[in-house]
């Protein structure tokens, strides 16, 4: 049996909208995590999941004209697009309207009850709507909500709350006992004196103001407040209290929950008390980071400035935002997302660094021998890089212990660097014409360097280090990592295969254009979530609020051509921010397809998709008509797509 267990867990992300590449620093870290330990022989179990619950999110669905579940459905589809194409190696997705975890929070709740620690009062306070939070007065910042800087509303009414006052002495204990039990150090103080040093308040639980939620089992009247519902997830998850807990026994206490700073407070407070007043073991950990930022402010649905992952993968590929998110990440304070420092990053490390000293590598093995070189006699040259290699074992495991997935890849980077130099101490070009055997040992030491950084390299990078194993003609069995990243004489891999490099280089000026174009389009799930279309009678006035139900916004034509047996119709490509979409308009009699492509027109952006044709179009270009008249629409100014019209 394997007593060499591991669990992490990302927040549970809300499933109002699309996500944005701040919510992914939480999962890829945790992701590296996850596929470190498991090379490292741990039985893992990585969980992340949706939070789907409260008013929030039966606002959103309302608005788009869908019930909360068909809504949360939908953005939890592309919370797993995304996740898949992060290569984000979850090994549980648990959602808050899964049934098991209902009940699992039903049966938290009734012990609770049960135990007496739950009581009805009235609550009257100030709450954010959004951040589904009360506030104190004092803890507004300029009359907003401190969170999210958004108006608060006075609130008031019955619910039920949560003695968590009578476990502030274990609360106390837990902080100065466990200094590690919340990372890092400064996010511990800062939690300790603003909130627990002082005493803790109860909490209100529940709520009767909307009904989208659990129904707490003590009063049905009542939906249990999202926090409670949505901290369970880490043990409903494991099945705790249900017919088969295995996992719960196997993988609990959880040894980190990776969260992001905004969140602290109800992870280092409600949850290891709630915790304990079920009799269940505390989690060891909580590393909670910082923000990416992107022009000064935190990347925010709410703030609209998200930048969608998705299109960083398919233009740079999916290492390259994995390698840049870990190395630079928020690990701790919040860090900009500056787009030339990761276009530079890349290029540097992923590119000049590693690329290059895979590609001289590999070259200098085809050009000089049939496959990998046995060595011969090793150097103190030899050796300084085989003891770099030899040494990055215990520093990446110290670093992994503490999720410090910035120090382990700057360790592996340090060793690529080093080799790159070694070629220039060495120079095997000179040795190619004066010492094959001495070449053989250098070009055997490049190699098996190359192969013990990419085994590390594996829980980092996705798509890279199988590139770089195929070079080598060489692969890792995991089960014998421990073995594999020794440098050994009997690890030497088979036939090198040259060809393209494992990371093209990138054009800094050009790219740089595209992201910055790119980042102010955000992404917007309600277009992915189709709105209900209601049957009206004709309609001779429409007030405001159902003119801002049509969305309309600029996108430019990127492909058009005519629609095989069909004489009116064109099959346009229209991009808007950042994504391609496929509209048929019955424009081919005005318009040749070729006069069209690069044009900016206006979208009707938020119209059921239909099949014309067999082709499914989504959306409508406008275009004025009178009469044989048809002329597209265009702003007169160049707009950027995704501009909405307005
Ligand atoms: O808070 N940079 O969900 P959420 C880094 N459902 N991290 C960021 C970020 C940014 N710009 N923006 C958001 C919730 N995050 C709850 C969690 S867990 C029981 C319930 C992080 O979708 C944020 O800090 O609003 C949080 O950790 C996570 O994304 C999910 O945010």
């Amino acid at each position: 049996m394997n007593d060499k267990k591991y669990y992490i867990t990302t927040p549970i992300y809300y499933a109002s909208g699309d996500l944005h590449v701040g919510h992914c620093f939480s999962t890829i870290l945790a992701d590296a995590c996850a596929r470190y330990k498991r090379l490292r022989g741990y039985d893992v179990m990585f969980l992340t999941g949706s939070d789907e619950h409260g008013i929030k999110i039966s606002k959103k669905a309302a608005e788009a004209g869908l019930s909360p579940k068909e809504f949360v459905d939908k953005v939890v589809d592309n919370f797993k697009t995304i996740w898949k194409r992060l290569g984000i190696s979850y090994d549980k997705f648990i959602r808050t309207t899964d049934k098991s975890h209902e009940e699992c929070v039903k049966k938290i709740m009734q012990r609770l009850w049960d135990n007496g620690d739950i009581y009805l009062n009235k609550y009257e306070g100030l709450y954010c709507v959004p951040c589904e939070t009360f506030y104190t007065e004092g803890q507004l910042v300029n009359g907003n909500c401190p969170e999210c800087n958004r108006p608060v509303e006075k609130a008031s009414e019955e619910c039920y709350f949560f003695k968590m006052s009578k476990y502030q002495d274990y609360l106390f204990d837990l902080f100065k006992q466990n200094p590690d039990f919340l990372q890092p150090e400064s996010r511990r103080n800062e939690i300790y004196n603003n909130f627990v040093k002082d005493g803790i308040q109860d909490l209100c639980v529940t709520r009767t103001s909307f009904d989208w939620g659990i129904k707490a089992p003590f009063d049905p009247k009542h939906v249990i407040y999202v926090w409670c519902d949505a901290l369970v997830n880490y043990i409903s998850a494991l099945g705790y209290n249900s017919d088969d807990d295995s996992d719960f026994k196997k993988f609990w206490p959880c040894d980190c929950h990776i969260i992001g700073r905004d969140i602290t407070r109800f992870h280092a407070i409600i949850w290891p008390i709630l915790l304990h007043a079920c009799g269940i073991p505390n989690f060891k950990k909580i590393h909670s980071t910082g923000f990416i930022t992107l022009k000064g402010d935190k990347i925010s649905k709410s703030k609209s400035n998200g930048f969608n992952p998705m299109v960083l993968c398919d233009k740079f590929g999916v290492d390259a935002l994995r390698y840049f998110i870990l190395k630079d990440g928020p690990i701790y304070s919040d860090t900009p997302f500056d787009f030339e420092v990761f276009l530079k990053t890349i290029n540097a490390d992923l590119c000049n660094d590693l690329g290059n000293l895979v590609s001289r590598t590999v070259a200098m093995i085809s050009q000089n021998f049939d496959n990998i070189p046995c060595p011969n006699q090793f150097t103190a040259e030899d050796q300084v890089l085989i003891d770099m290699c030899n040494g990055l074992n215990t520093k990446l495991e110290t670093a992994m212990d503490d999720e410090r997935v910035d120090i382990a890849l700057r360790e592996i980077f340090d060793v690529i660097r080093y080799a790159n130099k070694y070629i220039d101490i060495t120079t095997p070009w000179v040795l190619a014409k004066t010492d094959k055997d001495r070449l053989a040992t250098v070009l055997y030491t490049l190699a098996e360097t190359i192969r013990i950084c990419t085994c590390y390299l594996q829980a980092f990078l996705i798509e890279i280090p199988n590139k770089i194993f195929d070079k080598l003609g060489t692969s890792v069995d995991k089960k014998t990592i421990d073995s594999a990243i020794v440098f050994d004489i009997k690890n030497y891999g088979g036939v090198v295969t040259k060809g393209e490099s494992i990371f093209p280089r990138l054009d800094i000026a050009k790219e740089l254009e595209f992201l910055n174009q790119e980042s102010n389009t955000s992404p917007d799930t309600t277009k992915e979530v189709k709105t209900e279309q209601t049957k009206t009678d004709e309609i001779q006035e429409i007030t405001i609020e159902d003119f801002d139900r049509i969305k309309l916004e600029v996108g430019t034509i990127i492909a058009s051509e005519k629609v095989e047996k069909a004489d009116k119709l064109l099959k346009n490509t229209v991009r808007i921010n950042g994504v391609n979409r496929t509209i048929v308009s019955g424009i081919a009699k005005h318009y040749n397809p070729e006069d069209i492509v690069g044009k900016q027109v206006v979208v009707v952006t938020n119209l059921r998709p239909v099949k014309l044709r067999g082709i499914l179009s989504e959306g409508m270009i406008l275009c004025a008509c009178n009469g044989d008249d048809l002329s597209l629409i265009s702003p007169i100014d160049v707009m950027k797509d995704g501009s909405v019209v307005c």
